[in-house]
């Protein structure tokens, strides 16, 4: 098993097997624990491990609380989430290892976490699972690419109340909404990955890796025209540029509610 700082990763057999490992900070998503993921993904792909498991050591019941905050930039012209962040990198590090990816949710997940395990191929879920998309709570404009992830897998009614409410959504509801493949005991769950892992692995490695790509370009393919791709960029940059995004931040900070004023 190699201990990468906040990441433990190894392999067993065909199956690569990575595993979140920051509880003082609740799995937060720091560039250290992503360059560690980017690193074990692209070993993984490069050892030709047939299915990749996903999962994190639980403290305080929390999978991943999400981007690191502390390390999120603010100040004119900035974007935290875009192209070259790490947290964009990672997800495009799951996207391109040839080999599907299983998360197992058995925490709450928050923010840019829910974005990691709805970038893995499949989901499986335990009753102690929720996920919260709280870009709305900290005054962030999330990214595009982000949002269609989350408007691909459950569509816009479903996409936009997790973003406007950034309430958390439950493990039955999860389930319901198409968020997990499946919802079983803790146990279970991973025993169920282990074996739909091995399942994947005894299948044709070209058709999967095929498979895994196809469904990436489709569920991504979306008519833009340049004027659209110009307004995304501009509604985001607004909202990075305000006095709010910096008040959502300071609050996280000074663990106190943030008083957004709209501008
Ligand atoms: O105060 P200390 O130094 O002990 O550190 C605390 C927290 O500050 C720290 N921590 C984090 N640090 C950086 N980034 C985070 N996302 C983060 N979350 C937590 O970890 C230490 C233990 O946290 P604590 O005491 O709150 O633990 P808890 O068990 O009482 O509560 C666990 C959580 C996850 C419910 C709580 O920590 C929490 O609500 N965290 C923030 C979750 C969140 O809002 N994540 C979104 C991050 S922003 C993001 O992902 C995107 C940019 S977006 O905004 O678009 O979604």
């Amino acid at each position: 098993m190699a201990e990468q700082g906040e990441l433990k990763a190894w392999t067993e057999g065909a199956v690569g097997l990575v595993r979140l490992a920051r509880p003082e900070r609740r799995n937060a998503l720091g560039r250290g624990l992503l360059s560690s993921l980017i690193a074990a993904l692209e070993r993984f792909a490069a050892d030709e491990v047939r299915c990749v498991i996903l999962g994190a050591e639980i403290t305080g019941g929390v999978w991943s609380a999400g981007h690191d905050v502390s390390e999120l930039p603010s100040g004119p012209g900035c974007d935290p989430l875009d192209y070259s962040v790490p947290m964009e990198e990672a997800l495009r590090a799951i996207e391109a290892v040839p080999a599907p990816v299983i998360a197992v949710v058995d925490g709450t997940v928050w923010g840019g976490a829910c974005d990691l395990v709805m970038t893995c191929d499949i989901a499986i879920g335990t009753p102690e699972c929720a996920f919260a998309m709280t870009a709305s709570k900290l005054g962030v404009a999330y990214s595009t690419t982000g949002l269609l992830h989350f408007v691909s897998r459950l569509g816009h009614n479903l996409a936009r109340e997790m973003f406007f409410t950034a309430e958390p959504i439950d493990a039955e509801r999860a389930m319901a909404i198409g968020i997990l493949n499946r919802l079983l005991p803790t146990a279970q769950a991973h025993a169920e990955a282990r074996r739909m892992a091995e399942t994947i692995a005894s299948r044709a490695p070209l058709s999967i890796a095929a498979l895994k790509e196809q469904f990436g370009i489709l569920s991504a393919a979306r008519p833009l025209t340049a004027t659209a791709f110009e307004r995304l960029q501009a509604l985001r940059r607004r909202v990075f540029d305000s006095d709010d995004y910096r008040e959502g931040l300071a609050a996280f900070r000074e663990k106190r509610p943030p008083a957004f004023k709209g501008r």
